[in-house]
C-alpha cells in the first residue's frame, strides 16, 4: 500500500478539516440524526469536548461530512484513513464499504460509488477487550485499561481520497543489498502496468540509475546513517502510472554482543516518545512532530522507539530525515495485568491472529523507511507465563516470515521468569530501580542495573539494552540535596543507571522514558499524566536533558 501522492497521472482530495460529531449507540449504521457538534479532523476528541460524559464516553462515536470532488471515468477512486482510534466502520451515502481493525493503522478502501455530492461517515469504537491491540477489559460498562497513556479516541490521522489510472502501481518494495564489495537495489512491484521504468535520484535531484531493470546497483552510494541520513528517490514510471518513493541504503546485523548499522556497532541513545499533546491529543501534529526530532536531535540522541504503537507516516518519514533510527512497535501492550494472561478466556488465538496481522500491516507501511532497524513485537508482556511461550512462538517466527528486521520483545519479566528471551535477537529491558522500588533510593540503582544486565546476558548471550527508564519529576521543582519529584533528582536519577551501562560491551542502549510528559487516565502517582518527561508536555526542557545532551553528545 503507497501513501497516496499526487502528480500527473495521480489526484489526491484532502478531506481533514471540521467535521460533524456526536456519540453514538450500537445501532448506528450511517443514518442522517441530529444532535451534531463540531470536530476537527485528525486530532482526538477528548480533549476538546468540555462535557465530561463525552470526553469519558465508552462505545461508538460517528464523524461524518459531506465532499463533492471532480470524477473522472478513466479513474479509480479510493479513500485512505491513515488511523482511527480503535476500530470503526465507513459508510458512504449510508451504505457500508468497510473497516478498521485497529487504532493505529491506515485504512485503504475502494470508493465505486461516488456521488455528485457525498455523505461520508466514519463510526469509531473505542472499546479495549481481551481481543483488541492494546488489550484491555470493560466492566460494568467502564473501560478498565491496562497501558499507562489515556485511551484517545478520534480520527487521528490524515482522511484522504485519491484516483488512480486503471492500470496503475499498487506497491513498491525497496530492498537495498548492502555486501563487502556491492550494494544491489531490488525493487519488487505489485501492478497490473506490462512495462515499469526506474530511475534513481540523489539528494540533489541529480540521476545517478536509469534503468529498465528492478535489480540494480547505484555505484558508490552513500549509506545511510544517523550522522548522514542520506536518501535517494526512486521514481518508477510505467505507460499509465508513476510513483516516487524516498528509500535508504543501509545494511543491519547483529551478533551476541552488538547491533550493527553498515557493519559498525551502534549504541542507542535516545527516548521512547509518545504521540500526545495538548487539546489535539493523538492527532497527527506536524508542528509537534518537527520540534520532537528537533529536540532530539538537541540532545545528541541517535534513536527512538514508537512506544507503544505505530506513529505517524509522517513520524517515520521525519526518522528517515532526521537519522533518528527507530524501533518500530505494534500494540501489544498491557498483556500483564490478570492472574493469567494468556488463556482460552483471555488473551487467546484470536488476539494471536490479530497480533500477527498487525505485525504484518506494519512491515507493509513502513519496510522502505531505512530508519527502522529494529521490531518490537510487544511490550510488557506477562512472558513469565507458559502460555506465552507458545504465543510467542507463534508471533515471533510469523513476524521472521515477513522480515528480516531483528526482532526484539521489550521486557518487564526478570531474566529468571521470562520465557521467551531465547526467540528474539535484541534484548530490551524497562526498569525503574530507585523509582517503582526502593522509591527515591537513588543508591540502589547502579548495583541492581549491573547484576540484572549481566543475569539478561549470561543466560542468554545476546546485545542487551535498557529500553525504559526514568522517574517523575515536575518542571520548576527543586530540592537540595535531591527528592524524588525534583528535576534535580530526575538528573541524578538517569545518571546512576548510566553507570551501570558504562560497564558492559554487549549493551547496546539507553532509551529514557520519556521524550516528553504525556496523558494518562487519571491514577494516584499520575499528577495530569506521566511526568517522566526530560521535556516538559510544551516541548521545554528539564534540567535532566541537558545531563543527556553532554553525555549522548560524548557517545
Ligand atoms: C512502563 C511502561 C510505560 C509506562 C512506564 C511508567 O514500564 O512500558 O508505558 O508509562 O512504565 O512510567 O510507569
Amino acid at each position: 500500500m503507497l501513501y497516496p501522492k499526487s502528480n500527473k497521472y495521480r489526484d489526491v482530495y484532502n478531506l481533514n478539516g471540521l467535521w460533524k460529531f456526536k456519540t453514538t449507540n450500537e445501532s448506528y449504521c450511517g443514518a442522517a440524526e441530529d444532535g451534531w457538534q463540531l470536530m476537527p479532523v485528525p486530532a482526538s476528541y477528548n480533549e476538546i469536548v468540555v462535557d465530561k460524559a463525552i470526553r469519558d464516553h465508552v462505545g461508538k462515536v460517528v464523524y461524518e461530512r459531506e465532499f463533492s470532488i471532480p470524477v473522472r471515468k478513466e479513474l479509480t477512486y479510493r479513500l485512505r484513513i491513515g488511523a482511527t482510534s480503535h476500530k470503526c466502520e465507513i459508510y458512504l451515502n449510508g451504505k457500508k464499504i468497510g473497516v478498521g481493525i485497529n487504532g493505529f493503522f491506515p485504512i485503504d478502501l475502494p470508493l465505486d460509488d461516488l456521488q455528485e455530492t457525498n455523505r461520508l461517515s466514519v463510526v469509531i469504537d473505542n472499546r479495549l477487550t481481551f481481543q483488541t491491540l492494546p488489550v484491555g477489559k470493560i466492566v460494568d460498562g467502564k473501560q478498565v485499561i491496562n497501558h499507562d497513556f489515556y485511551n484517545f479516541t478520534g480520527i487521528h490521522r490524515d482522511v484522504l481520497i485519491y484516483a488512480l489510472p486503471e492500470k496503475h502501481i499498487d506497491d513498491i518494495r525497496i530492498k537495498t543489498v548492502v555486501g563487502n564489495d556491492y550494494e544491489r537495489v531490488c525493487v519488487e512491484l505489485d501492478t497490473n502496468c506490462e512495462h515499469a521504468h526506474f530511475t534513481v535520484f540523489d539528494k540533489d535531484k541529480k540521476i545517478v540509475v536509469e534503468t529498465d531493470s528492478s535489480d540494480f546497483r547505484i555505484p558508490t552510494p552513500e549509506l545511510w546513517c544517523p550522522e548522514n541520513p542520506y536518501l535517494y528517490t526512486l521514481r518508477v514510471e510505467t505507460e499509465t502510472d508513476l510513483y516516487e518513493e524516498r528509500f535508504g541504503v543501509r545494511k543491519i546485523s547483529w551478533n551476541e554482543k552488538s547491533l550493527f548499522l553498515n557493519d559498525k556497532p551502534i549504541y542507542l541513545k535516545g527516548c521512547c516518545m509518545h504521540e500526545d499533546f495538548f487539546i489535539s491529543g493523538k492527532g497527527n501534529n506536524s508542528a509537534v512532530n518537527v520540534r520532537n526530532f528537533e529536540l532530539l536531535k538537541w540532545c545528541n540522541a541517535n534513536s527512538t522507539r514508537t512506544s507503544h504503537y505505530p506513529y505517524s507516516e509522517e513520524i517515520m518519514s521525519l526518522a528517515d530525515e532526521y537519522g533518528i533510527m527507530v524501533i518500530d512497535e505494534v500494540p501489544a501492550v498491557g498483556m500483564n495485568w490478570w492472574g493469567q494472561n494468556f488463556s482460552p478466556e483471555t488473551i487467546n488465538e484470536k488476539t494471536c491472529e490479530l497480533h500477527k496481522e498487525l505485525i504484518k500491516q506494519l512491515i507493509e507501511r513502513d519496510k522502505n523507511h531505512p530508519s527502522v532497524i529494529v521490531l518490537s513485537v510487544a511490550n510488557e508482556a506477562g512472558t513469565h507465563e507458559a502460555e506465552a511461550r507458545t504465543y510467542f512462538e507463534e508471533v515471533t517466527s510469523f513476524a521472521r516470515s515477513v522480515t528480516d528486521l531483528p526482532l526484539t520483545i521489550v521486557e518487564f519479566s526478570t531474566a529468571d521468569d521470562s520465557k521467551i528471551g531465547d526467540l528474539i535477537d535484541i534484548l530490551a529491558i524497562n526498569r525503574y530501580y530507585g523509582w517503582y522500588y526502593d522509591h527515591g533510593d537513588i543508591s540502589v540503582i547502579k548495583d541492581c542495573m549491573r547484576t540484572e544486565l549481566m543475569k539478561w546476558h549470561e543466560k542468554y548471550n545476546k546485545p542487551i539494552m535498557v529500553a525504559e527508564f526514568g522517574a517523575d519529576t515536575i518542571e520548576g521543582l527543586h530540592a537540595l540535596p535531591s527528592e524524588s519529584f525534583s528535576e534535580e533528582f530526575q538528573k541524578e536519577y538517569l545518571e546512576e543507571n548510566c553507570k551501570a551501562f558504562d560497564e558492559f560491551d554487549f549493551f547496546i542502549g539507553e532509551h529514557v522514558w520519556n521524550l516528553a510528559d504525556f496523558k494518562t487516565k487519571q491514577g494516584l502517582t499520575r499528577i495530569r499524566g506521566n511526568r517522566k518527561g526530560v521535556f516538559t508536555k510544551d516541548r521545554q526542557p528539564k534540567l535532566a536533558a541537558y545531563y543527556l545532551k553532554d553525555r549522548w553528545g560524548k557517545k
